[in-house]
C-alpha cells in the first residue's frame, strides 16, 4: 500500500464510505416541492446513486431569482432520505442555520461563493457532521486547502473537497472544470475529492463526459444535478440531467468500471 492510500481520510456517511470507492451524489439543484424531491430521490436511488443532493437555501447570483424553500425544503429532503435510505447533502449559507440544519442534513455543503467565509468554516469545524467544501471559482488549490484547514483546525476531520470549475477566459461553458486539480490534490492531501461537472459545464450535454473524466482522473465521486423536468426547473435547469440521461450515465460509469 502506498503512502497516499494508507493515510487517506475515509468519511463514513451512514455507511457510505467516501474515499474508499467512488460515490455518486445526485438530485435537483433546488428542492422545489415534496413530490419533486421524492420522485427524484427514488429515481436516482433506482439507478444506483449513493446519496441525495438538494438545495433548500440557494445562493443565487440575482436576488430576484428563486431563493429556495428554506426549512420546508429541509423537511422534504429528510422525508425523501427516510423513504429511500439515501443520506442528504445540502448547502449551508448562514451560520445561524447550522443548528436547525443538523436535524435534517447528513453532509453540509459549503458553496463556491462561501469557500473563504472563514467564520462559517470555523463553526462547521465544531460540528460532528462531514463538510463538502467546494472550491471557489476564483481560488487556487492552495487557497482551497487553506480553507479546509479552517474546518479541520476546529476539530472536524471530515472534509470532502469538491472541484466545480474555475473561471478562465473560456466562455463556451459556464466554468472550466480543472481536471488537473484532482491528481494534484491526490498528491498533496489525504482528503477525499469529488467532482461537480454540472456547475462546471452549465449545459447538460457536457455533464456526462466531464463526470467520466473526473472519475477517470481519480476523483472519489461525483455530484450531479438531475431533475424530472429540467426545462421547468426553478434553478440550473440547463445543466440538469433528465432522468433518461442520468440513467444512461450510470450505465456507462458501470460499464467503464468508473463506479
Ligand atoms: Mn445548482
Amino acid at each position: 500500500m502506498d503512502k497516499s492510500t494508507k493515510d487517506k481520510t475515509i468519511i463514513d456517511v451512514k455507511g457510505i464510505k467516501i474515499g474508499l470507492k467512488p460515490v455518486v451524489i445526485a438530485g435537483p439543484c433546488s428542492v422545489e416541492s415534496e413530490e419533486q424531491i421524492l420522485h427524484t430521490a427514488k429515481f436516482v436511488k433506482s439507478c444506483g446513486a449513493h446519496m441525495l443532493r438538494g438545495g433548500a437555501f440557494k445562493p443565487r447570483t440575482s436576488p430576484y431569482s428563486f431563493q429556495g424553500l428554506g426549512i420546508k425544503g429541509l423537511e422534504f429532503l429528510k422525508k425523501a432520505s427516510e423513504e429511500t435510505g439515501l443520506p442528504v447533502v445540502s448547502e449551508i449559507l448562514d451560520i445561524r442555520d447550522i443548528q436547525i440544519m443538523l436535524r435534517y442534513v447528513d453532509v453540509f455543503q459549503v458553496g463556491a461563493r462561501n469557500m473563504q467565509n472563514f467564520p462559517l468554516l470555523k463553526e462547521l469545524g465544531k460540528i460532528d457532521k462531514p463538510v463538502l467544501l467546494k472550491r471557489g471559482f476564483g481560488c487556487t488549490i492552495d487557497e482551497l486547502l487553506n480553507a479546509a484547514e479552517y474546518i479541520l483546525n476546529e476539530g472536524n476531520p471530515n472534509v470532502i473537497l469538491c472541484e466545480r470549475g474555475i473561471r478562465t477566459f473560456e466562455n463556451s461553458t459556464r466554468f472550466t472544470l480543472d481536471i488537473n486539480a484532482i491528481p494534484v490534490l491526490k498528491e498533496i492531501t489525504h482528503l477525499p475529492i469529488i467532482v461537480d461537472p454540472s456547475h462546471a459545464a452549465g449545459k447538460r450535454s457536457i455533464v456526462p463526459p466531464l463526470a467520466k473524466a473526473g472519475l477517470a482522473a481519480g476523483a472519489d465521486g461525483i455530484i450531479i444535478e438531475v431533475h424530472p423536468n429540467p426545462d421547468n426547473a426553478l434553478s440550473d435547469g440547463p445543466q440538469s440531467l433528465t432522468f433518461e440521461q442520468f440513467e444512461e450515465l450510470m450505465r456507462d460509469l458501470r460499464k467503464w468500471n468508473l463506479i
